[in-house]
Order: structure tokens, then C-alpha cells, then sequence
């Protein structure tokens, strides 16, 4: 049972849960090939997030700047492709929130351990933002900030649990947002993390 949040972001709370080992199962296949690793901001500051990436393209950073790119820059390999089910589930979320037809080319895998957060900013990174973002939450819960298309707009919080899946299309695509430090805690699946994969079209 989908609803919306904001205009143009659905929430389809717990859908993922059914799918939540063949996700596991993909999300480990990926880093044992391209690990998990903490990239470092244009600014110099090492992110507490660690990421990897699957699909055509994966998002990196350094201090050259935020890109997409084909190559994972920690192996020199191209990123491996998404895992069997990872995109028939995002293109499903997609079209129950009202956005028929995503093709998403890169999937962005986060991995937040206590502590780990992510402040507020806009994806604005890929080439085409009528496409939305599909992001599945996995593992321990969080706190998500969404706020509006200018920085200094009001914060609403949310808090997203294991099998949220959100949708962020239309004019929530370049909303600012983020997520508060994730408390300690042991989940069955993940143990002490919380995973994020977002889905997206890059190019
Ligand atoms: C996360 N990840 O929980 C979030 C989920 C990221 C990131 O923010 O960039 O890796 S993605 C949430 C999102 C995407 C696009 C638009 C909006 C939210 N929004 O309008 O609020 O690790
Ligand atoms: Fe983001």
C-alpha cells in the first residue's frame, strides 16, 4: 500500500522484506569483488558511509570531484552488473509509485555502521532527473531527513525501517535530504548495519 509522502515521493513500507535474502545474497556477491570502502569528499573529508556500486555505472568520489563512472576506481575493473532480481525490484517500486518505465543504470550500495550518517545535499550527479530514485532500506532502521529544494528549508523526519522501499521522482527528485547517525543495534540479517541500495538512472 503505497502512499505519499510529498509530492512525487511514495513510500512502499516493508515491500522489500520478501526479497530481503536475494538482496543480501546480491549485495555480498558485489563486495566481494568491489568492496565496501570510504570515499573521500572534493573537501578532503572521508565520508562515514562506505560504498560500493553495481550496474553500468557507480557513483565515486574524490578529490577531483563527485562523477559516475563505469570503472570501480579501487579495482580498475568495470562494476560488476546488478544482481539477478536487484532490477526487476526497483523497476516494480517504481511503477507502484506512478513512474512506469524505469531503466535504472546504477545501483549506489551504502553501508552505515553505528555512527555512520549522511548529511543533507541533492543527488544532482546524474544526467536526467525525470527519472526517479528508488531507495530500499535493509537491515537496522534509521532516521531519514527530507527537506525541500533550497538548503535552509524545514526538515521533516522519517523514520525507515528493514524492506522500506521510497520512491523520489517528480518534484522530490532534488530535495535535499539525509540521515541522522545510525544507532547501535543487531539486526538478523545485516547485524550491526543498516543498508541502503539506491537505484538510479545515471546516464
Ligand atoms: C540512504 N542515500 O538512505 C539515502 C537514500 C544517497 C542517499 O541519499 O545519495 O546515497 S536515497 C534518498 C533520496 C534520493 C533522491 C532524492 C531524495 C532522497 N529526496 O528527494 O529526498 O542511504
Ligand atoms: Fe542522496
Amino acid at each position: 500500500t503505497p502512499y505519499e509522502i510529498a509530492p512525487g515521493a511514495w513510500a512502499l513500507p516493508g515491500i522489500a522484506s520478501t526479497h530481503a535474502d536475494a538482496l543480501w545474497a546480491g549485495i555480498h556477491k558485489v563486495i566481494q569483488s568491489h568492496p565496501l570502502r570510504h570515499l573521500v569528499t572534493p573537501g578532503g573529508s572521508r565520508m562515514s558511509v562506505a560504498m560500493s556500486n553495481c550496474g553500468d555505472l557507480g557513483w565515486v568520489s574524490d578529490e577531483a570531484g563527485y562523477r559516475y563512472q563505469g570503472t570501480d576506481p579501487l579495482t580498475q575493473t568495470p562494476w560488476p552488473a546488478m544482481p539477478e532480481g536487484f532490477r526487476e525490484m526497483a523497476i516494480s517500486a517504481a511503477e507502484q509509485a506512478g513512474y512506469p518505465a524505469f531503466e535504472p543504470d546504477a545501483c549506489l550500495i551504502n553501508r552505515y555502521a553505528p555512527g555512520a550518517r549522511m548529511t543533507l545535499h541533492q543527488d544532482k550527479n546524474e544526467r536526467d532527473y525525470s527519472a526517479p530514485i528508488v531507495s530500499v532500506s535493509l537491515g537496522l532502521p534509521a532516521v531519514f531527513e527530507l527537506g525541500g529544494l533550497e538548503r535552509g528549508d524545514k526538515v521533516q523526519r522519517l523514520s525507515l525501517q528493514h524492506g522500506d522501499v521510497l520512491v523520489w521522482g517528480g518534484p522530490a527528485r532534488l530535495r535535499f535530504h539525509g540521515v541522522r547517525a545510525v544507532d547501535p543495534g543487531q539486526h538478523l540479517l545485516t547485524g550491526a548495519h543498516r543498508f541502503n541500495l539506491t537505484f538510479r538512472k545515471a546516464a
